[in-house]
């Protein structure tokens, strides 16, 4: 590994031994015009890099870091585990006592399965529909990112929006004409699909919040008519919740609005920063999993004890009392301020947030789904990205995901990032 302490030299030799010098596409920073910064150590709502630049972080690793960075109470209970050892491979209470929680805090899950990404929650959520119902077909919306496993990779948001990719190679034609793309908060859509194709669908997937084409609430009665849907075509409605889950409300977004799904899937809080994701829900559908039933799933690290205590100690602090409402304050904060900040400096924007995940889209548009949010120009929003970035901002790396605010923020840094805003948006 080189001896430097600059970004530009380590991004050098990254891109000779890892694809594009990063693990996950969108760290490249390809939509924003400049090479990533690489990143030294975090605290609370601080990330600084490895030129020893302080920034005020709110991409939140993409949402796990909903306490902040290296929170106590996470870092004492791994500490703690540490030294009982960091892997067994066998049946272990903590696992237990996390899976208790999850039960106990979200209603529409009876018995819950670990795994180790929202990627293989996702996945294995759908191969248990479809080994379930006997069915075949899959709905997700366009503009909707469930990780990427096959079945998912069809007009997926998050990196594929950014990188622009609108499916891609290494995906079969048989496995991509098993998943079916509609429109996000387009209800007639997929009412339409249903009563021509119902007996093949054996699930609807959905962002119950959308954050991966920026973030973007269900319409009134979206969610509740997919409810409606799957009931009456006796589909399997999956409630992918890996953002959501533990961000807009303890028990979701299924708490939020009310509704309840037959599958949710979890990932990222409920690691509290360690590889963790979870699927989830009735009983009657779960034992149809190995080793119970014959659908067949698995994972070596699956359920680490590393990773659930400090999963669990995340909930156990999620679930003090004036949370929520705190985070909704500060989510608010924000979004009023940038709201203000952009029209003082006449930019067109469109700012959408619920709880302690928002964005502002560059487009005059009211944004409610993929075709509305693909008109956000893009080019302002790097622009925009680079000067907070300047300024010790720590923002997402494209248009199309969310802003998320911690318990670690403070008003007087959400004061500050909306002045930097405010000088950012007059220039770009
Ligand atoms: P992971 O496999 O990345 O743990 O989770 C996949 C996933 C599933 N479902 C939803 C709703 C998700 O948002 C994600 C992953 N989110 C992206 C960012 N929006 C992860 C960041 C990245 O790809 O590097």
């Amino acid at each position: 590994m080189p001896d430097t302490t600059k970004s530009p030299d380590m991004f050098a030799a990254a891109c000779e031994l890892i694809p594009g010098g990063v693990n996950s596409p969108v760290r490249a920073y390809k939509s924003v015009g400049i090479e990533p910064r690489f990143v030294d150590r975090a605290k609370g709502s601080h990330i600084w890099d490895i030129e020893g630049r302080e920034y005020v972080d709110f991409v939140a690793s993409w949402g796990p870091m909903i306490l902040g960075h290296a929170p106590e109470a996470v870092l004492d209970a791994v500490r703690a585990q540490l030294e009982r050892g960091t892997s067994y491979g066998a049946p272990t209470c903590i696992e237990v006592a996390l899976a208790e929680e999850i039960v106990r805090i979200v209603p529409s899950i009876e018995q819950v399965r670990m795994v180790s990404s929202g990627t293989e929650a996702t996945m294995s959520a759908i191969r248990l529909a479809r080994g379930y119902t006997g069915r075949d077909r899959l709905i997700k919306f366009d503009g909707n990112f469930h990780g990427h496993s096959d079945s998912l990779l069809a007009a997926a948001g998050s990196g594929l929006l950014t990188l622009g990719i609108p499916s891609t190679p290494g995906v079969t034609k048989g496995t991509a004409a098993d998943t079916i793309v509609l429109p996000y908060n387009d209800l007639d859509a997929v009412a339409a699909y249903l009563e021509e194709n119902a007996e093949d669908v054996a699930a609807i997937i959905v962002e119950p919040i959308a954050g991966n084409m920026g973030v973007i609430p269900p319409r009134d009665g979206f969610l509740q008519g997919l409810r409606a849907l799957c009931d009456t075509y006796g589909a399997v409605l999956i409630f992918d919740e890996v953002i959501t889950g533990f961000r807009v409300a303890l028990g979701g977004a299924q708490e939020l609005y009310g509704v309840t799904p037959d599958l949710t899937t979890l990932g990222k809080i409920i690691g509290g920063g360690f590889p963790v994701g979870a699927f989830g829900g009735k009983a009657e559908i779960m034992e149809h999993l190995a080793p119970v039933g014959p659908v067949y799933q698995a994972g070596t690290l699956s359920g680490n004890p590393v990773a659930m205590v400090a999963g669990l100690a995340t909930i156990q602090a999620l679930s003090a009392p004036g949370v929520y409402a705190e985070l909704d304050r500060k989510g608010k904060k924000l979004a009023d301020g940038l709201c203000r900040a952009a029209g003082s400096a006449a930019v067109h924007s469109s700012c959408n947030r619920v709880g302690s995940m928002a964005c502002m889209f560059f487009t005059h548009l009211d944004v409610t789904n993929w075709s509305s949010a693909s008109t956000s120009d893009t080019e302002r929003y790097a622009a925009y990205f680079r000067g907070m970035l300047d300024r010790g901002f720590w923002l997402a790396p494209s248009q199309f995901e969310s802003t998320f605010v911690s318990l670690a923020h403070t008003d007087a840094e959400i004061d500050a990032f909306i002045a930097a805003a405010g000088e950012v948006l007059a220039e770009v």
